[in-house]
């Protein structure tokens, strides 16, 4: 709960007091397939330095934390992220100073889950997709991690595939059997996307089903909210305001997009999205009136779910981790008094005025104050090209095959 008395602090203190929490509290997980070679389904584009092994995702994801400070966890997908020593790469991410935040499933990737995985109308192949999530909760145990994140590409392409009833009741049974196995502190996110890979209708499709499967899992369970997993002109903001009043929202994936699931960088797109999104977990922090929402926002968790395909990834990571932070910060500067007082006067004007100031102020000089009495790089995008780190990482990785989707 530490982040609630930073978020606290009254509109009347300067605002480099206010938006401290935005570099010295705020914690922001970054993706290990972030730094991988990806593409589109037509072409993926190899670059320069991509890591060869997951110790080289966790250095590259280090190296993100090591120019913003506040990128202190990293997430894992299995199988693309598989050692024999999982308590072993724990304490070589430990060493680089970062926890291990969500384990990933992958049910999506292998020839028996082209009907589905744990919703497939074959028994042995809900079996199957029910173990690999049931290992990402062993591995979670061993690792110490925070949160086994499960998103299914299950669905069907064509009307009449399959029972879509049956497979929503195959979904929730095959989701309580690997529920079960959850390590005791260590929570699921289940997370929905609206189509892709399905193209008709897949099973966990938007959050009000998300929300609805969670609930009959049990209390360890929440839902992650990707952005990028919405249709066109969907009320995001509002979504998260929903599962913060409902105490499950658990995990956010952030990225950006214009069309469809693209994985663009966070706040590159549509930035007022993102600071309406901000504005909600803000404002749920500072409500000492709706205790459930404010735990819950206190306790959501801020990951990048991202593939940079055209541009190079680490200064892609390192830029994102920054526009959150900038939205944040902007966040933060919403004067809640002035807020709720032109509310409650039903003053429609002054209420979306208190919004567009807070973001329309340029918080950058500030956070670059706040980064340098921190000891880190005024400018971390900057200082990380000015490095040479990028030219020393292409020279070492030069030899061995690239990591990549598999
Ligand atoms: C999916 C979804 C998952 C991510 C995979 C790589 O579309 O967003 O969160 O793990 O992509
Ligand atoms: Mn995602």
């Amino acid at each position: 709960m530490a982040a609630l008395a930073a978020v606290a602090t009254p509109a009347s203190a300067p605002a480099l007091e206010r938006i401290d929490w935005a570099v010295n509290g705020v914690n922001i997980e970054i993706p290990s397939w972030g730094f991988v070679n990806t593409g589109t389904r037509f072409r993926v584009f190899p670059q320069a330095g991509v890591p060869r092994t997951v110790f080289e995702k966790v250095d590259d994801a280090a190296t993100v934390d090591r120019y913003t400070g506040i990128a202190g966890s990293v997430s894992l997908h299995i199988p693309w992220d598989r050692v024999d020593d999982w308590a072993g790469l724990a304490g070589y991410a430990a060493e680089r100073g970062l926890r291990i935040g969500g384990i990933n499933s992958n049910t999506f990737q292998d020839e028996d889950y082209k009907l589905g995985s744990i919703c497939n109308p074959d028994a042995r192949v809900r079996t199957k997709a029910v173990a690999a999530i049931v290992e990402c909760c062993d591995i979670a145990g061993a690792m110490n991690a925070q949160a086994v994140k499960v998103w299914l590409g299950d669905g069907t392409n064509y009307p009449g595939q399959d029972d879509l009833r049956w497979r929503h009741r195959r979904l929730v049974e095959g989701l309580s059997e690997a529920y079960a196995a959850l390590p005791a502190g260590v929570r699921m996110y289940l997370e929905y996307k609206l189509y892709e890979p399905a193209l008709y209708a897949t099973d966990v499709q938007d959050w009000g089903q998300s929300l609805n499967v969670v609930r009959q899992l049990g209390d360890q369970a929440g839902v992650c909210v990707d952005t990028g997993h919405h249709a066109m002109g969907v009320n995001i903001e509002q979504i998260v305001a929903l599962l913060l009043a409902e105490g499950r929202l658990a995990a956010f994936d952030l990225n950006d997009k214009k069309y469809g699931d693209d994985d663009l960088m966070v706040g590159s797109i549509d930035p007022y999205q993102l600071f309406r999104i901000a504005h909600e977990l803000v404002n749920a922090m500072r409500d000492d009136t709706d205790p459930v929402a404010q735990r819950c926002a206190d306790e959501t968790v801020y990951m990048l779910d991202q593939c940079h395909n055209i541009e190079p990834k680490l200064p892609a990571m390192i830029r994102s981790v920054m526009n959150l932070q900038e939205t944040i910060a902007k966040a933060l500067l919403v004067d809640r008094e002035a807020l709720l007082a032109a509310q409650a006067a039903g003053d429609v004007l002054e209420a979306n005025r208190c919004l567009q100031d807070a973001f329309s102020t340029d918080v950058r000089p500030l956070l670059a104050e706040l980064r340098v009495a921190r000891g880190l790089p005024a400018d971390p995008y900057r200082a990380y090209l000015d490095s040479g780190e990028a030219e020393a990482r292409a020279a070492a990785r030069a030899d061995g095959a690239p990591a990549g989707w598999g």
